[in-house]
């Protein structure tokens, strides 16, 4: 991390939560709760995530935090900002922090609906590309080619692009970021508690899952590097409907290395991979003629 901009030192997630070793949300989680603060009320569907904060009476939580059904977390988080305006307080954060089944499938009416209605909350959705906490099922969010329990012979549907769709919702701050460049996810997390003062805020964070992926623990931070450099995972932020690429990736074209450190892969063959090669470039064609300028 760039030691000229450091994260703040405060730690809302304490040591001692249940996460896996290694897990890329619990580190995603840790660095998000550094920058927006002790304020911060957190609302969070079931997933890893209600697993990582522990359980009844212990908690690796230091801000509130309720845990709640999964297609209402957007619904609670309302109820919470405007109830909080009602007591005269616009500055505390009211964060959704929500798994990709969560957000892409289950609960996306809610989500769907409070972007529309432009409430003032930050919606996170960390994206670990399955149903993580009940065994790594596939979701919208799982990209196609992969293994999964429900997909024996691989997924054949592309991953759904929630960014693109929220940015259709125009709303006030939307942004994609992964903890593999943190000095660009503090950034857009700065940006969206600021724009979630007056609006609608959406980020969507890739979080690698060693347990999920099939990939050795220490190996997080490497995956998370390389699906944003090789263009996988591309990384925006989008202010009303307007695109902007915040990081140009270093090695578009060269997927492999990203493909064979994880065992979800592993039945891919070689047309599979061709097929996900054309989705990247497809998506950066997509992005170039999108986009409205560069870093
Ligand atoms: C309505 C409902 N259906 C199913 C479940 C079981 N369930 C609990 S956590 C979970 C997985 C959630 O996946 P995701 O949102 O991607 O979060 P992750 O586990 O990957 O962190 C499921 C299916 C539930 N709690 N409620
Ligand atoms: S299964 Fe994956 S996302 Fe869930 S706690 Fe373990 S490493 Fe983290
Ligand atoms: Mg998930």
């Amino acid at each position: 991390m760039d030691m000229k901009h450091p994260a703040p030192a405060e730690e809302l997630l304490s040591s001692g939560h249940f996460a896996c070793p290694g897990c890329g949300v619990a580190l995603s989680m840790r660095l998000t709760l550094k920058v927006l603060g002790e304020r911060t009320r957190m609302v969070v569907p079931a997933s890893c995530s209600s697993v990582i904060a522990s359980k009844y009476p212990h908690t690796a939580m230091k801000v509130p935090f309720i845990h709640t059904p999964f297609a209402v977390s957007a619904g609670f988080a309302t109820g919470i900002a405007h109830a909080l305006e009602l007591k005269g307080d616009k500055e505390s954060p009211v964060m959704v922090w929500a798994g990709d089944g969560a957000s892409y499938d289950i609960g996306f009416a809610g989500l769907s609906g409070a972007a529309e209605r432009n409430e003032r909350i930050l919606y996170i959705c960390y994206d670990n590309e399955a149903y993580m906490n009940t065994g790594a099922q596939r979701s919208s969010a799982t990209p196609s080619c992969t293994w999964t329990p429900t997909t024996p012979s691989l997924k054949r549907e592309q991953k759904k692009n929630l960014f693109k769709i929220m940015v259709d919702h125009k709303i006030k701050y939307a942004a994609t970021a992964c903890v593999s460049h943190p000095q660009d996810m503090m950034e857009k997390l700065k940006k969206a508690k600021e724009a979630s003062k007056e609006g609608f805020s959406f980020l969507l964070l890739l979080t690698p899952c060693p347990t999920g992926w099939g990939m050795e623990e220490n190996l997080t931070v490497q995956a998370a590097r390389l699906a944003v450099e090789t263009g996988i995972f591309p990384l925006l932020e989008a202010e009303k409907g307007r695109v902007r690429i915040t990081h140009i990736p270093t090695a578009l074209g060269e997927e492999e290395g990203y493909l064979k450190l994880q065992k979800r892969f592993s039945k891919m063959r070689s047309e599979e991979t061709k097929a996900l090669k054309e989705w990247v470039r497809e998506r950066w064609r997509e992005l170039d003629s999108l986009s409205s300028s560069l870093p």
